[in-house]
């Protein structure tokens, strides 16, 4: 069978960005929707980048992960190069501890918007499920399933809440 075309293309600078960049991967499959991983790097191979960027919306992508660290213009450089909706993935680490990509990631000048997240591991998370409200806007199965998602996480705090209150008592 012939796989589904991906709805979100992720990049990442570096192979050693890649486990971070894991954790929108998996919020991705875990609500059903088609996605692609790959690297590019706008210092190392910005040919790559641009072509990525470029050709995004022709295959069928409606959004872009983009995550990098260091002096990180990766989601920059792409959102230069396409109209699609770009999130920006800081990652941590390095001298400045991920500061240094947060800054280089969320500090877009006006006219190239960067929707930025929380640097590493939960705002590449959340950058997952950012993509996933923005398909959830023309695909109600999707959409359904964030409802779902989070009534799961107020039936998690509701418990925690019910255990830590029975504790006190
Ligand atoms: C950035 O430099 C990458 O996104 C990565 O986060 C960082 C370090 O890259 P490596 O030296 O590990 O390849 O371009």
């Amino acid at each position: 069978m012939a796989k589904a075309k991906p709805r979100v293309l992720l990049l990442v600078g570096s192979a050693s960005d890649i486990p971070v960049m894991k954790k929108a991967v998996a919020v991705l499959n875990e609500f059903g929707i088609e996605n692609e991983l790959t690297i590019a790097s706008a210092h190392r191979s910005p040919e790559r980048a641009l072509k990525l960027a470029a050709g995004a919306e022709k295959r069928g992508i409606k959004v872009i992960i983009a995550g990098a660290g260091l002096a990180a213009h990766l989601a920059g450089v792409v959102a230069a190069h396409t109209s699609l909706p770009v999130l920006g993935v800081p990652m941590g680490g390095g001298p400045l501890q991920g500061l240094d990509a947060l800054l280089s990631t969320v500090q877009m000048p006006p006219g190239v918007p960067v929707g930025t997240v929380a640097i590493g591991e939960g705002g590449a998370a959340n950058a997952g499920l950012l993509a996933a409200r923005i398909l959830g806007l023309s695909d109600p199965v999707i959409a359904k399933k964030l409802t779902a998602h989070r009534a799961r996480m107020a039936a998690l705090v509701e418990e925690a809440a019910a255990a830590v209150e029975a504790d006190g008592k």
